[in-house]
């Protein structure tokens, strides 16, 4: 299975916390720049610092609720610790799109809901998978990505 996957840290070494865990992939077919971006953040919550947002491809055979396992466990390794949804992190790792599949459990939901309206990703999946079709939505990346305003996201 082909899996578009992506990572986000607002917290500590946030460059080499990201290259790290991407290097704990094996089948990493493609991957995006690191693009700097203000944190999107609740209503009425205080100011984060900017994260470091990326994405990459990849291909396993692990099914979607094993992949979350792994993801989640890397995340763990990485320092980070949970206190409230949307708070800074070392490491956020987030599925986004499994091959054309839509996938909804109580834990998990692919494609990610909130993907198609968050710059943050769509900069970085466009890099890498412009033509990916968002099963849902039907419609590219590339096509997605002229539908959100992009200037808080910089190439580093
Ligand atoms: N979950 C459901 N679907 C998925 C999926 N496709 N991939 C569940 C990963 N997890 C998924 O996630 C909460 C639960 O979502 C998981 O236990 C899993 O079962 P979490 O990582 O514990 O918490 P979270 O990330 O704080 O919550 P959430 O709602 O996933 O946050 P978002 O929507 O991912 O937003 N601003 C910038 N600039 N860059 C960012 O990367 N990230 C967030 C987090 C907010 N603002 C940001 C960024
Ligand atoms: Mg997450």
């Amino acid at each position: 299975m082909k899996y578009a996957i992506a990572l986000g840290s607002n917290l500590g070494d946030s460059r080499t916390i990201l290259e790290s865990a991407l290097n704990r992939f094996e089948n990493i077919i493609a991957r995006s720049s690191w693009y700097q971006t203000k944190a999107v953040t609740l209503p009425g919550s205080s100011s984060q610092p900017d994260y470091i947002n990326g994405a990459a491809i990849l291909e396993t055979e692990l099914e979607p609720l094993e992949l979350l396992t792994k993801l989640q466990q890397l995340e763990a390794e990485f320092g980070r610790v949970r206190y409230q949804r949307w708070d800074a992190r070392t490491l956020d790792l987030d599925i986004l799109l499994v091959d054309d599949v839509v996938f909804q459990t109580e834990t998990l939901e692919i494609p990610h809901p909130r993907m198609s309206d968050r710059a943050f990703v769509l900069v970085p999946l466009a890099e890498i998978a412009p033509d990916w079709k968002h099963p849902v939505l039907n419609c590219s990346i590339a096509e997605l990505l002229q539908t959100v305003d992009a200037s808080d996201v910089r190439k580093l």
